[in-house]
């Protein structure tokens, strides 16, 4: 018997591609190599792969009559037009739970490289200037004051980390959580005003865009350390340079960018950033975790059976 084809929208990580590839066909973004191609394959096509970052825009989900499941490979599912694939009737599968601490390590990771200076007293030492006396002072961490933006899972888990600091934790999220300790504030300027290092962890998309904008950036202040592990598009990058270019803000821990993988030169040239690849769940055993999940997911999606781990619109789809 054939295998079942699916495609593949961006370039998989290996852990994901040989997993699909034992039991399917992969077809490499044919949608984008190939379009002519494409025209024949797309009726067979029964699952779709994807990462955190790529593209399922409604025009390709049209051309898919046959697609059982899109399947991310990372929790956050932005650039899936998921009310595009509602109507369509394919649902849409994401890894939330396996990479929580990993991105939330990652977070506090950036807090102390960049209020610690970490990446420059490595370049510091290595280029001999210790030789030449100390470095400049850095700026505490233990017992600061943490905003995060967007106190879900991950959120929860950064403050979990940072409380080990004895820093005190505000955040500011789409409502209130009552059952958490920490003071909620309403939006994310009056928290910036309220804290030392701002921590931006909520999903991408155009709910969230620009999110962070130079309002709150002045309103975070020049002692101020913005960290963002969420989405480039939460942070107008253009404000950010500007606050940091004009000392508006103190430095800034940055995983993800408006235009991955290019960074701005402007930020490349600024000691005060510490500049990561989209790089927070990146480790094997987590990675390893993912793949199985979003493998396991379209697996049961192509075969029929419950989907492990629907996004949260499609339960409510089908709950309703
Ligand atoms: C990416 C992420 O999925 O989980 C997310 O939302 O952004 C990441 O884990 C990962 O880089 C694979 O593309």
């Amino acid at each position: 018997m054939s295998k079942a084809e699916v495609l593949a929208v961006a370039k998989l990580h290996p852990f994901y591609r040989q997993a699909l590839e034992a039991h399917y066909t992969v077809h490499d973004r044919s949608h984008e190599l190939d379009p002519a191609g494409f025209e024949k394959l797309a009726p067979r096509l029964v699952g779709v792969a994807a990462t955190g970052e790529s593209l399922v825009p409604a025009s390709l989900l049209q051309r898919l009559p046959a697609a059982r499941v899109v399947s991310v490979f990372g929790v956050g599912y932005d650039g899936v037009d998921v009310a595009a694939a509602k109507t369509c009737g394919i649902p849409v599968t994401h890894t939330p739970g396996v990479l929580t601490e990993d991105v939330a390590d990652l977070a506090i990771a950036l807090v102390l490289s960049v209020a610690r200076r970490l990446a420059q007293a490595d370049g510091f030492v290595r280029a001999g200037r210790w030789l030449e006396g100390p470095i400049a002072l850095g700026r505490k961490v233990s017992g600061a004051r943490m905003g995060i933006v967007g106190m879900g899972r991950i959120g929860q888990a950064i403050a979990q980390r940072a409380q080990a600091f004895g820093m005190s934790i505000a955040y500011t999220a789409r409502s209130a959580k009552p059952a958490l300790p920490h003071p909620f504030f309403p939006d994310p300027a009056s928290l910036a005003a309220a804290s030392d290092f701002l921590v931006v962890i909520t999903p991408g998309g155009a709910g969230t865009r620009h999110l962070i904008d130079a309002k709150v950036l002045a309103a975070l202040g020049p002692h101020g350390f913005l960290i963002n592990v969420a989405r480039g598009s939460v942070v107008d990058e253009g404000a950010l340079i500007e606050a940091l270019r004009e000392g508006g803000i103190a430095g800034a821990g940055l995983d993800v960018f408006a235009d991955e993988p290019r960074v701005p030169q402007a930020l490349l040239d600024m000691p005060q950033v510490v500049l990561t690849p989209h790089m927070a769940s990146a480790t094997t055993e987590t990675r390893q975790a993912m793949a199985d999940l979003a493998f396991a997911n379209m697996q049961a999606g192509i075969e029929g059976r419950p989907l492990l781990t629907p996004v949260p619109e499609w339960t409510a789809q089908v709950a309703g």
